[in-house]
């Protein structure tokens, strides 16, 4: 389905998940000029599980011991010292991270210091989506020393194989003056002091850029299948060259120097057949009715 936007900054709702193409289009007196980025906005489906909200009770911040900053990818998130309880950040605080399962991911905690005796960190995510923060899903623990430097604890991580990527998991963070036995929700059983802090967010492993084929170099040939003439349309890049290959490898045609934003490629002599055409080496798949 296509939506045409003509406003400037304009707020856009998407009714389901899925990979979106943007066609822009500009005009002046010179002419129009249009440029399609194919499938380069991923809409993720928000997360069915319904997680339990872990509550203290108000903290008079006497104690001068939360967590007070999270980085981890593209998120950074501070908060106030020890007046906010549990707070759910899902909905608005998301770390993008490559899936490399070869990368250490390095979740940054920062903390008040000014407990007299340890500040403990744990944090989870959700991976197997069902809810509960598991044993198996530790990404790692931290501890903060009374009166040591306000440098953030680092827990470093691996992304697990099984990870999807373009979907929504959920990241907690605990911190508490007491050994953080709890988990999950058990936060009032273990309460020491009223000193525990809870943060939700969101993370999202998208696919690394460095090996997953370029958005920018993104090509659209339409019809498809065809008749006859295919348009090429080009991305960011200009179409340089274009080969069509039969199913059987064979090099049909070899165009090169081209330098245009739209080329058309007539394939009316071709059999019937489904042919593989190149577009500045990206291999497209076109069948020829
Ligand atoms: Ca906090
Ligand atoms: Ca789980």
């Amino acid at each position: 389905m296509e939506q045409l936007i003509t406003q400037t900054n304009p707020v856009v709702t998407f009714a389901s998940a899925g990979e979106y193409t943007i066609k822009l289009t500009v005009t002046n007196p010179a002419g129009t000029h249009t440029k399609t980025m194919v499938n380069v906005l991923k809409i993720v489906p928000p997360s069915a599980v319904n997680y339990c909200t872990n509550v203290r009770s108000t903290f008079t911040g006497g104690y001068g011991t939360s967590i007070t900053e999270v980085n981890l990818g593209t998120l950074t998130n501070r908060t106030l010292d020890g007046f906010n309880g549990y707070e759910n950040f899902s909905c608005s605080k998301i770390a993008l991270l490559p899936t490399d399962e070869t990368a250490v991911m390095n979740l940054k905690i920062t903390t008040s210091r000014y407990a007299t005796v340890n500040y403990n960190l744990k944090a989870f995510i959700d991976y197997n989506n069902n809810g509960l923060f598991e044993a198996e899903e530790l990404l790692g623990t931290g501890t903060v020393v009374p009166n040591t430097s306000l440098a953030p604890v680092t827990i470093n991580f691996n992304i697990p194989a099984s990870v999807v990527t373009n979907q929504l998991y959920r990241m907690r963070i605990m911190g508490d003056l007491r050994a953080i036995n709890y988990m999950n929700c058990d936060m009032y059983g273990e309460l020491f002091m009223n000193t525990a802090d809870v943060e939700d967010y969101s993370v999202v492993f998208y696919e690394n850029l460095s090996t997953a084929p370029q958005n920018s170099t993104s090509f659209s040939l339409y019809p498809n299948p065809t008749s006859g003439n295919v348009q090429i349309q080009g991305g960011q890049d200009f179409i340089e060259a274009v080969q069509v290959y039969d199913v059987n490898g064979r090099l049909l045609r070899d165009v090169k120097q081209i330098n245009t934003s739209l080329y058309m490629l007539d394939l009316t002599a071709l059999h019937t057949g489904i042919y593989f055409v190149k577009v500045n080496g990206i291999n497209y798949k076109i069948l020829k009715k």
